[in-house]
């Protein structure tokens, strides 16, 4: 489809759209507005992203694969990726990125950076569950209107079907799950440098790979500015006086995963763990069956696939 044809939320045949690089933010966060996703291709060029990729390579290699089927058995989750990749705080702050951001979130007083991750899905991954990325709180049943997140996939590799390019179900932020199951998913396939935006209530999930190397993507997602404590306690009390505190002190402060995927620190390790220096990761989505009926549903349905 051409930038400027329209396209079809839940019919048959809907294509993905993909906007120039210097495509006006405002047209973009339009686009994901009505859809829930929105694809600029070349957005950054291959020398930027080979740097990239040489100063993360370690950190890659060094990461585990995910340890149950949501996070993917074939899947290394990279994160961290602002201390440890300086060429990464440029996709941060890309004008094209912030501006449509700033203007998808434009109902919140400022924005946040919110995760950066470098999910790297290798052959024999299988399709991950589709879900909405604001499960991460706690379910919370934002209203259809209220965007909490906006979300970006760098290409680090090309995206293709093959590959296990990002799927999406174009058109369901507002719809129910069930409302959701008769609408035709797509694949974000792009060339290396693109960037997929989707928001926090589209259903989408990673591919499959079916290919013989990884695809790799850079996750960046921004959150509004108010998802925060009043008083921020990781500045306002220093490490070194945190260290010496007690655990119970320490998770009252923070120190804990705040609900599924909110708080962790690197590769999904436990806060209170990398104060202490130890190595524990924060616990899986399984773990949350207890805290409401959706979480319970969610992994319900993630073990009868
Ligand atoms: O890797 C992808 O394409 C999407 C991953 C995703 O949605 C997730 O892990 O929450």
């Amino acid at each position: 489809m051409q930038l400027g044809e329209s396209s079809s939320v839940g019919s048959v045949g809907h294509q993905a759209r993909h906007f120039a690089p210097d495509a006006d933010p405002a047209d973009i966060s339009a686009h994901l507005a009505e859809y829930g996703y929105a694809i600029v291709d070349g957005v950054v060029d291959a020398s930027t992203l080979d740097q990239l990729h040489e100063e993360a390579r370690p950190h890659i290699e060094a990461s585990a694969h995910g340890r149950d089927i949501y996070d993917g058995r074939h899947t290394r989750r990279t994160g961290a990726l602002i201390a440890r990749c300086p060429t990464a705080r440029r996709l941060v702050m890309h004008p094209t990125v912030v501006g449509t951001v700033e203007h998808f979130l434009g109902h919140a007083t400022t924005v946040q950076l919110h995760l950066t991750q470098i999910i790297s899905i290798e052959p024999g991954e299988t399709k991950q569950k589709l879900h909405r990325d604001q499960m991460a709180f706690d379910f919370y049943p934002f209203p259809p209107d209220y965007h909490v997140q906006c979300n970006t996939m760098w290409a680090l590799t090309d995206f293709t079907a093959a590959n296990g390019a990002t799927h999406i179900q174009p058109g369901t932020s507002g719809m129910t799950d069930h409302e959701a199951r008769a609408v035709e998913e797509i694949q974000a396939e792009m060339t290396r440098g693109s960037v997929l935006f989707y928001d926090g209530k589209v259903l989408h999930g990673g591919g499959a790979n079916h290919s013989n190397g990884p695809r790799q993507g850079v996750n960046i997602t921004y959150a509004v500015g108010w998802v925060r404590q009043e008083e921020n306690q990781f500045l306002a009390c220093p490490p070194e006086i945190a260290r010496t505190l007690d655990d119970d002190l320490l998770r009252m402060m923070g120190y804990q995963q705040g609900a599924f995927a909110l708080g962790y620190v690197g590769d999904q390790q436990d806060p209170l763990a990398v104060l202490r220096g130890t190595d524990e990761k924060v616990k899986v989505v399984s773990a949350f069956t207890e805290s409401n009926e959706s979480f319970q549903t969610f992994v319900d349905e993630l073990d009868h696939r």
